[in-house]
C-alpha cells in the first residue's frame, strides 16, 4: 500500500517536473494573426503571413513545449471587420496572442479590446506613432512614420533641397508623417509651400502632381502605403515631373521592395529613409530573403515581411520566457526589453513604450545585377520614435 503510494508520488513529481510534456498534451498556444488578405492591402498581407510561416518552417512549431498554432484571419483591411474577427479570436478561438493589424484603423479599433480581455497585441504593419499608447497590451515591431520622416527632414536640406510639396495619404501614418517632416524640414531652413492630402481609398494622384508641377518644388515628399507606391512613380513619370526638375523622396513605403523591381526607371535615384530594405547587406538578411523567396516562389522581402517576422520572434521569446505557459501579463513582460539582430539590423523592444527602436537608413534606388534595389547609403542608428509623447 505505502509502496503504491509512494509510486504515485513520484509519478506525479515526474509529472510536474516535466512541465513542458503535461502542457504539450493542453490546448495548444493560439496566436491570432489578422490580416488584409484581400482588397486593397492585400500585399501587406500576404507578405506578412509569408513571413509568418517561414518563421515557423524555421524554428519549429513546438515552443518550450507548446504546441503553437497560427490562425489567420483576412479583415479586409475594414477596421469594423478587423473588431468581428478579433472578437470571435478572443472569444470563440481563445487565442493567446493578437497580431497583424496592417493599416492604422484597424489596429486602433482592436486595443481596447487587448485592454479588456489583457490580451498582447503585435502590431506587425500599422506605423502611427500614437498606436502603442491605444492599449498597455500593443507592443510594436513595425515602425513609425515620425523615425524615417524627420531622418529624411534632415538629410534633403543638407542635399540641395529647399522647398518640398508633400503629398501624404490622408490618415494617421500620413498626417504624422506629413507633421514630423514639415516641422523638422522648415527647423533645418527649408520651405514647405503645399502640404496635399490624398484619400486612402482608390486615390488619384493626378490632380496632386499637377498642382506640384505647378509649384515646381525641389522636391516631392511622399508617403503612401505599402502597395500604392507605384502608382504614384507612374504618374510621377508619366507628368514629366523628373524631367521639370523635381526630385521624388520619401519614406521608403514609396519604393517598397513588394513592388520596386517592376516600377522601371522613374524609380532610379529616388532617396528614400526606411528601416528595411531587402538590399541591406548583413549575412542574416541575405540568409532571410534567399529563404524567403525560395519557400514564395521568388517574392522578394519588403518591410512589411520583416515586421511579420520579428513578431513572431517577439512572441515565440515570450513565450518561451513563460515556460510555455503563457498569460497575458507574463507574455507582455516576456516581449518588453526583447534585443534581437534581425534582417533590418538590430532591434530594441523599448520596454516603457512597447515600441521598437532600429536604425533607420537613408538609400537610393539604383540598379544592381539588373534589379531595382533601395541602396543603403547612410545609417542613423537606434532611433526611437520621435513621436511620444511620454
Ligand atoms: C500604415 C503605415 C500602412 C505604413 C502601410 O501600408 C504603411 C498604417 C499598408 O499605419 O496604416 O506602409
Amino acid at each position: 500500500m505505502q509502496k503504491r503510494t509512494l509510486l504515485k508520488t513520484a509519478a506525479a513529481v515526474a509529472m510536474l517536473a516535466t512541465g513542458s510534456v503535461a502542457l504539450a498534451q493542453s490546448a495548444p498556444f493560439k496566436i491570432g494573426l489578422i490580416l488584409p488578405m484581400t482588397g486593397q492591402q492585400a500585399t501587406t498581407g500576404r507578405q506578412i503571413e509569408a513571413a509568418a510561416r517561414l518563421w515557423i518552417a524555421q524554428n519549429g512549431d513546438t515552443v518550450a513545449g507548446r504546441k503553437v498554432q497560427l490562425i489567420v484571419k483576412d479583415d479586409t483591411s475594414v477596421p469594423d471587420v478587423t473588431r468581428r474577427v478579433a472578437q470571435e479570436l478572443i472569444v470563440n478561438e481563445k487565442v493567446d496572442v493578437l497580431a497583424g493589424f496592417g493599416i492604422t484603423p484597424s489596429a486602433l479599433a482592436v486595443a481596447p479590446m487587448a485592454t479588456q480581455s489583457k490580451t498582447p497585441l503585435v502590431v506587425m504593419a500599422a506605423a502611427t506613432s500614437s498606436i502603442t499608447e491605444a492599449s498597455p497590451y500593443v507592443v510594436r515591431t513595425s515602425f513609425t512614420l515620425p523615425q524615417a520622416a524627420v531622418a529624411m527632414a534632415d538629410w534633403a536640406p543638407k542635399n540641395g533641397i529647399k522647398t518640398v510639396v508633400t503629398l501624404v495619404t490622408d490618415y494617421g501614418p500620413g498626417l504624422d508623417a506629413e507633421k514630423f517632416f514639415k516641422s523638422r524640414f522648415e527647423f533645418n531652413g527649408g520651405k514647405v509651400p503645399e502640404t496635399l492630402r490624398v484619400p486612402l481609398r482608390n486615390p488619384d494622384f493626378a490632380p496632386f502632381l499637377q498642382k506640384v508641377r505647378d509649384i515646381k518644388p525641389d522636391a516631392l515628399f511622399v508617403f503612401v502605403p505599402s502597395g500604392a507606391g507605384a502608382a504614384v512613380m507612374k504618374q510621377f513619370g508619366e507628368r514629366g515631373m523628373d524631367k521639370a526638375g523635381i526630385k521624388l523622396i520619401g519614406t521608403g513605403d514609396v519604393t517598397d521592395d513588394d513592388q520596386l523591381n517592376d516600377m522601371g526607371d522613374v524609380a532610379l535615384g529616388v532617396v528614400t529613409s526606411h528601416h528595411y530594405s531587402a538590399y541591406h547587406p548583413s549575412p542574416a538578411n541575405k540568409k532571410f530573403v534567399a529563404e524567403f523567396q525560395k519557400a514564395n516562389k521568388g517574392l522578394r522581402p519588403n518591410f512589411m515581411a520583416v515586421g511579420g517576422y520579428d513578431g513572431m520572434r517577439v512572441i515565440y521569446e515570450a513565450l518561451k520566457k513563460t515556460g510555455g505557459k503563457g498569460g497575458g501579463d507574463a507574455l507582455l513582460a516576456g516581449m518588453k526589453g526583447q534585443i534581437f539582430e534581425s534582417p533590418r539590423g538590430p532591434v530594441f523592444i523599448d520596454a516603457q513604450t512597447r515600441d521598437v527602436v532600429h536604425n533607420i537608413y537613408l538609400r537610393k534606388v539604383e540598379k544592381k545585377d539588373g534589379q531595382l534595389h533601395n541602396v543603403e547609403f547612410d545609417v542613423l542608428k537606434d532611433v526611437k520614435d520621435p513621436g511620444k509623447t511620454k
